[in-house]
């Protein structure tokens, strides 16, 4: 799928620890936000400066086979550094819900369409409700697609 051996995992430990953990698992294990019980998915980008492969939990949105990537970081004052790998390398996206990764293509929304995702977003996770009031900028969306 990817080169593994070109995989920089993340700075924060409790993030690298639940991909090394779900990927060993097969996704039976860590594959929720800590004590919350709510379900996560492992997103793999490639970077948009070194091109190193990165892994990045989300909470899982799933409808109808499709899910919401929200770059939220709680609320923080800047995008993460994963929105902006899926604008520059948008082909090369892996989503893990289960035993094994798969390709998707991505698509940032906007209007009705992110109004409506948005909803099943905060429905599967409500504090992202509480992270768009807390920062001034607008949270971005992407659905993505099994190919
Ligand atoms: N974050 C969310 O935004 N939304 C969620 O729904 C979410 C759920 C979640 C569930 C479980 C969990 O463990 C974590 C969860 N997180 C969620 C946190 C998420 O996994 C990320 O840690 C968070 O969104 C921050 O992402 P980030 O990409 O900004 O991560 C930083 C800390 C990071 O890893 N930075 C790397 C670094 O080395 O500093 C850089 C990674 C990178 O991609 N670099 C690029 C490159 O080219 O390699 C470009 C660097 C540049 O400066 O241009």
């Amino acid at each position: 799928m990817t080169d593994a051996s070109n995989y920089a995992p993340s700075p924060r430990e409790w993030v690298s620890t639940q991909v090394a953990e779900y990927e060993a698992s097969g996704g039976t294990k860590a594959n929720t936000l800590r004590e919350t019980g709510l379900p996560i998915i492992v997103v793999t980008t490639t970077g948009a400066r070194t091109g190193a492969i990165r892994k990045t939990p989300l909470m899982r949105v799933e409808h109808d086979g499709e899910y919401a990537l929200v770059a939220s970081v709680g609320g923080a004052p800047k995008h993460p550094v994963w929105y902006f790998n899926l604008l520059a390398h948008a082909d090369s996206v892996f989503i893990q819900d289960g035993p094994e990764p798969f390709a998707v293509s991505i698509r940032e929304l906007s209007g009705a369409e992110k109004a409506e995702w948005w909803e099943r977003a905060v429905s599967a996770y409500p504090p992202y409700a509480d992270y768009q009031v807390k920062t001034e900028r607008q949270i971005p969306v992407f659905v993505a697609t099994p190919r």
